[in-house]
């Protein structure tokens, strides 16, 4: 029997619905969503296995133009993303204005390509028309497809689709592997996912989670997490009035947990400061964002 896989990488701009799209296809909320721009932070895999085929797809961060160093590590993954993709999926969110820089890179990746423009459902007929007749000169020969990875998304003749470019090639990975990260990066990406739907301004982008103790007992998992702000009054902000922030984001990163582990947590959290740990290269390189330059 004939086997396919490859790689089918997610890009597009911060907020486009990349985690959106790649958590459908996957049937399983791997990657967080909110509705900030910058939720995603690494490169994350998402496997597909079926006896004849192995779908290995990457939500990646938003595109974006750099500001600190924690920005620099994110466009990497993007950039690697663009280089080792078999398929590149360019996710464009019909609602917001096309990325030139991206758009360019896309084109002239040396791969295949799809075309997808999602949050359709936000858009008139007429909106939909214009889109395709600026994006066809852009992409000629281009499957383009306008999607809403939202509602009524029909996963699984997309899936056909994607199955039919994949390359003839073995396996990659494990025929029962789901993705390529270890449990304790879900555990921090749900605590995450709490502070981002809980607080604004920029307490969520000065935050990081690091599993300091992820210790699974046969009825219960134990997790202790550090969350590390840049400043004393984000601490503050974080903690809120006598502890009420922290247990409310606590309270709603233990019950997400438990769902996603199917199995009772005892969630543990403490606040500390690390001045400008986006722009210090030995602490990013401790939560995983190694820069590629
Ligand atoms: N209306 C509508 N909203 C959508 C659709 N797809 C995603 N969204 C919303 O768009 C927001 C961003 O979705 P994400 O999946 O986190 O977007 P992302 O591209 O992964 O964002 P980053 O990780 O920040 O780069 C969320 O509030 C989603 O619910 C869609 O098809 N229609
Ligand atoms: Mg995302």
């Amino acid at each position: 029997m004939s086997h396919k896989a490859g790689f089918i990488n997610i890009v597009g701009k911060p907020n486009a619905g990349k985690s959106t799209l790649m958590n459908q296809l996957i049937g399983e909320r791997l990657s967080i969503i909110t509705p900030k721009a910058q939720t995603t932070r690494h490169r994350i895999l998402g496997i597909l296995n079926g006896d004849d085929y192995q779908i290995v797809l990457s939500d990646t961060p938003g595109y974006l133009d750099p500001a600190y160093p924690l920005h620099h590590a994110m466009m990497g993954f993007v950039k690697e993303a663009i280089e080792d993709a078999d398929v590149l999926l360019y996710l464009i969110d019909a609602s917001d204005s096309l990325n030139e820089d991206l758009t360019a890179r896309v084109a002239k990746a040396d791969c295949k390509k799809i075309i997808l423009l999602n949050k359709v459902d936000t858009q008139t007929p007429e909106q939909v028309q214009a889109w395709m007749e600026k994006l066809n000169p852009l992409f000629p020969e281009v499957p383009f497809y306008a999607i809403s990875a939202l509602h009524n998304f029909n996963k699984d003749s997309f899936i056909d689709l994607l199955k039919a470019e994949l390359p003839e090639h073995p396996a990659f990975y494990d025929k029962d592997a789901l993705t390529d990260k270890p449990e304790r990066f879900f555990a921090s990406e749900i605590i995450r996912e709490k502070i981002f739907l809980h607080y604004d301004k920029e307490i969520p982008y000065s935050c990081e989670v690091a599993i300091i103790e992820f210790k699974e007992e046969p009825k219960i998992i134990r997790i202790s997490a550090e969350i590390m702000v840049e400043r004393d009054s984000q601490k503050g902000i974080l903690i809120g009035h006598k502890g009420a922030g922290l247990k409310k984001t606590g309270t709603a990163a233990r019950f997400e947990l438990e769902k996603f582990f199917g199995k009772k947590i005892f969630l543990e959290t403490f606040v500390k400061v690390k001045p400008n740990w986006r722009s210090d290269q030995r602490l990013l390189n401790q939560f995983g964002y190694q820069n590629p330059s």
